[in-house]
């Protein structure tokens, strides 16, 4: 976001004010889990704004309390009011069969889903008390980066070099068992991160253009005489298992 955006968010929440930060429901979780997971949505599905893991001044002097209030109870809490938005709206093309806003809704959906798991995980990601990286986590960044001092220089020279708004990330790949480093520019680009691919269609045109020519819709009808379920089925239950 930039300085403009922060601020044009910042005003329009500003004035909606804090009333909105959405409750638990029914089965709040305890204080203490907070640290030890990412919680995205409540026991009824919506998404929610977990409290920070600690105070708003605990990382003081490196980030300081003013903007994590700004940072927490604004910015990110827009992206969760933004992301049940479009989940509903969505919903909603899908009971009407009318998708006529589906891009505009698509594009909702990636810049507030990414906006709200990717500070989840940041808030989690910083704490006052560093602790200690594991054997496990050490060696990984060895195997990837030749050695953790490796990974730091290019995870703070990936993170200084995105354009704009953005993000610097560390992320697993579990297929591969490769840890990468990325610089995301913005941090949807019609995409979720956390979010782990199940079914997937190609619509460059070089996937279709022989045969469909112009003819994206014929090639994406096409497409669903010939998935794979089984496939589907099978990423889908173990991932479920992995990331339970
Ligand atoms: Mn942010």
């Amino acid at each position: 976001m930039n300085k403009r955006e922060f601020l044009k968010t910042g005003a329009a929440l500003g004035a909606a004010g804090l009333m909105g930060i959405p409750s638990f429901g029914k089965t709040p979780p305890a204080a203490g889990d907070f640290n030890k997971m990412d919680v995205l949505t409540d026991a009824s599905g919506e998404y929610v704004l977990a409290p920070l893991p600690y105070a708003y001044n605990a990382l003081e002097p490196h980030i300081d309390e003013a903007t994590m209030k700004l940072h927490h109870d604004v910015h990110h809490l827009g992206y969760v009011k933004g992301l049940n938005t479009a989940t509903k709206m969505i919903k909603e093309a899908i009971e009407k069969s009318d998708f006529g806003m589906v891009k505009h809704w698509e594009r909702e959906l990636a810049f507030h889903g990414s906006g709200h798991f990717l500070h989840t995980i940041f808030w989690n990601n910083m704490s006052p008390d560093q602790g200690k990286r594991s054997a496990a986590l050490d060696a990984q960044l060895s195997k990837d980066f030749g050695s953790y001092e490796g990974f730091e220089k290019l995870f703070k020279a990936a993170s200084k070099s995105v354009e704009a708004s953005g993000w610097g990330i560390l992320g697993y790949q579990p297929h591969a068992d490769k840890l990468v480093v990325l610089s995301a520019e913005k941090h949807q680009n019609q995409s979720q991160w956390i979010t782990y691919p199940v079914l997937v269609l190609d619509v460059w045109e070089h996937a279709y253009y022989l045969k469909y020519q112009s003819k994206r819709g014929d090639y994406v009808d096409a497409f669903f005489n010939v998935i794979n379920w089984n496939d589907v089925s099978k990423r889908f239950e173990d991932l479920k298992k992995a990331l339970a």
